[in-house]
């Protein structure tokens, strides 16, 4: 079990402004694979980079929505793991806490989360990818991609896209919290994708304690002030009893 140090928890115990950065590591125990485990069975020709993307949706509209329906089948068996609810109840203690997640699993609204900043998007949502109008249903027609009831677009999975900007007002809100917070956690992040992997480095140059908690050290682990290494869903749990108690 990965010890939580004592100058760490004595500051969490004091602290109203908190930050945590969550990546597809955070929902591995729920069973969703990460981006840098291998892709399985179909899918495992394919590098997500190379399918969550405009040019891949204009070249194979198909291969990619059905990518997205294999994803949004998985994650509807996924259940939140204990390093989600863990955050639920930091959030219940610490006076000013954002959680900002690359995920669009949904997994910390599901697990309770209130105030959470989707950087990336949410799979469950639907857009039009031409007039943007959002649809909770949708043809099932397993040939063809299905289309918007109003302009005939077709649909795309309401997630950013490599090379696509990320919603304005969750990243003015993340970089705002990251810069003013007074510890900042990156969770189950592998810190490769921009700009949610710059917002550690905020609040880093802002004078944070920058804790990290990952399976594996990343290109952050050299500048933080507490590298925890080990799973999320145990170290979360064990850090919430370490400052509180329970
Ligand atoms: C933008 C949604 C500008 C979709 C995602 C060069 C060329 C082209 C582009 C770029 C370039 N350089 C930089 C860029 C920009 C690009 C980028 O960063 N590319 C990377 C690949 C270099 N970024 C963008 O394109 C962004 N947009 O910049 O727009 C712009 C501005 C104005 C106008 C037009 C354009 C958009 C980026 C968002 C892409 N969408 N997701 C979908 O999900 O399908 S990114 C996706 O991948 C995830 O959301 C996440 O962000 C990322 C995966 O990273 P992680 O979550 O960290 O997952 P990973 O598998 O990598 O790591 C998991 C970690 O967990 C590991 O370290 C592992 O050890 C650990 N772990 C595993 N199990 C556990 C655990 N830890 C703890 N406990 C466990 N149990
Ligand atoms: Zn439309």
């Amino acid at each position: 079990m990965t010890e939580i140090p004592q100058e760490l928890t004595r500051f969490l115990a004091s602290a109203s402004r908190v930050v945590a950065l969550t990546g597809a590591g955070a929902s591995q125990e729920s069973g969703l694979r990460t981006f840098r485990d291998a892709q399985t069975g179909l899918w495992a020709q394919y590098k997500p980079e190379d399918l969550a993307s405009p040019e891949a949706f204009t070249r194979d509209p198909k291969l990619v929505w059905d990518w997205y329906a294999w994803r949004r089948e998985a994650i509807k068996g996924a259940r939140p793991n204990p390093g989600h609810y863990a955050l639920v109840e930091i959030e219940k203690r610490i006076p000013n806490f954002t959680l900002i997640t690359q995920n669009v699993d949904g997994l910390h609204r599901f697990a309770g989360s209130q105030n959470v900043l989707e950087l990336h998007g949410n799979i469950q949502k639907v857009r039009c990818s031409e007039c943007g109008t959002f649809t909770e249903t949708w043809g099932d027609d397993s040939e063809s991609v299905p289309v918007c009831e109003r302009c005939g677009g077709l649909l795309r999975p309401d997630v950013v896209w490599f090379g696509e900007p990320l919603p304005r007002s969750e990243l003015e809100a993340a970089v705002t919290a990251s810069r003013a917070c007074q510890v900042f956690f990156s969770i189950g992040t592998s810190g490769a994708v921009q700009p949610a992997a710059a917002l550690a480095h905020a609040a880093r140059n802002n004078g944070s304690v920058v804790v990290e908690i990952n399976a594996e050290p990343t290109p952050l682990t050299p500048i933080v002030d507490f590298a925890l290494h080990g799973k999320s869903g145990e170290i979360l749990p064990g850090l919430v009893r370490a400052v509180w108690g329970g």
